[in-house]
C-alpha cells in the first residue's frame, strides 16, 4: 500500500532531515520524494512555492517550511508528543526553534559563503556567541539534568537542531571552527543523540558533508538557498 504521506527531500538537506528525524521517531510510513536540487522537475516546482525542500503531501495538505511541517506533523501524528503540554514550555520550545532558523542558521551559512578572511573572522566569532548562548541560556537552562533540550524527552528542539550538529565536521574543515569548550551539555546532548536510532538509521559521514559544502566553501553556489543567505532573506 502506498503511504499517506509523500516527503519531498534531497539527501543533502539537513532541514529535510529534521523532518525524516521526527517521521522515523513516529514510526509513521512515508514515501521519499527524492529532488536533484541543482535540476529540478516540474512536479516539485509545481508543489513547493520556495522552490526547497523540504515540502510535504499528505491528501490535500501540502506543507513546506520544515518548523512548520514537523509541527503539522505532531498534530496529525500525536504519539509520542514532540512538544510540551504547557503553554509556557510550548512557547520556549518554539522560541528555540526560532533561534535556530533566524540566527544561528543565517551565521552558519555566511560563514561558510564569505571568503574573506575578515568577514570569516567576524562571523566565526558571531557563530561561538551564538553556540555558547544556546548552552547557557539554552539547553543548561532549561534542562538542567537532561538530556534533551526540554528535559527527559526528546522534542522539536532536539530534531531542529541535530542535523547541523551532525554537520559539524564540515564545519572544522573548512572554517576551523568548533563548539566552544565551554559548551558541555551541547556535547553530552550530541552524545546522546547520535546513538539513537532514528539519527543512525539516516547518519551520513562527514565525508559526505564535506563534498556537499564545498561549492558553498568556495563561493560558487547559486541554489536559492545561497542566495537567500547572501540576501538576508
Ligand atoms: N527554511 C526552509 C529552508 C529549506 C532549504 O533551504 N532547503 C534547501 C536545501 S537544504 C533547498 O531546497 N534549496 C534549494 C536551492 O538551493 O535551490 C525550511 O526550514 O524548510
Amino acid at each position: 500500500m502506498t503511504p499517506e504521506l509523500a516527503l519531498y527531500s534531497a539527501a543533502v538537506c539537513p532541514y529535510a532531515q529534521r523532518t525524516h528525524l521526527l517521521l522515523l521517531e513516529k514510526g509513521v510510513p512515508y514515501e521519499t520524494v527524492e529532488i536533484d536540487l541543482k535540476n529540478k522537475s516540474a512536479e516539485f516546482l509545481a508543489i513547493s512555492p520556495y522552490s526547497k525542500v523540504p515540502v510535504i503531501k499528505r491528501g490535500p495538505d501540502v506543507v513546506w517550511e520544515s518548523s512548520v511541517i514537523n509541527e503539522y506533523l505532531d498534530e496529525i501524528y500525536p504519539n509520542p508528543p514532540m512538544m510540551p503540554s504547557e503553554p509556557g514550555r510550548r512557547a520556549l520550545a518554539r522560541v528555540w526553534i526560532d533561534f535556530a532558523n533566524v540566527k544561528l542558521l543565517p551565521t552558519w551559512y555566511r560563514l561558510f559563503l564569505a571568503q574573506e578572511p575578515v568577514r570569516q573572522a567576524f562571523l566565526a566569532d558571531e557563530l561561538t556567541s551564538h553556540f555558547l548562548f544556546m548552552e547557557q541560556a539554552g539547553i543548561a537552562a532549561l534542562s538542567p539534568s537532561g538530556p534533551f533540550w526540554l528535559g527527559e524527552h526528546l522534542s522539536l528542539v532536539d530534531l531542529t537542531y541535530w542535523p547541523w550538529f551532525e554537520r559539524l565536521g564540515a564545519l572544522k574543515h573548512y572554517r576551523k571552527l568548533g563548539l566552544p569548550p565551554e559548551c558541555r551539555r551541547l556535547r553530552d546532548w550530541m552524545k546522546v543523540m547520535s546513538a539513537r536510532d532514528s539519527v543512525l538509521a539516516i547518519a551520513r559521514p562527514t565525508e559526505f558533508y564535506i563534498s556537499g559544502y564545498a561549492s558553498y566553501a568556495d563561493g560558487s553556489e547559486q541554489g536559492v538557498t545561497a542566495r537567500d543567505m547572501r540576501t538576508g532573506q
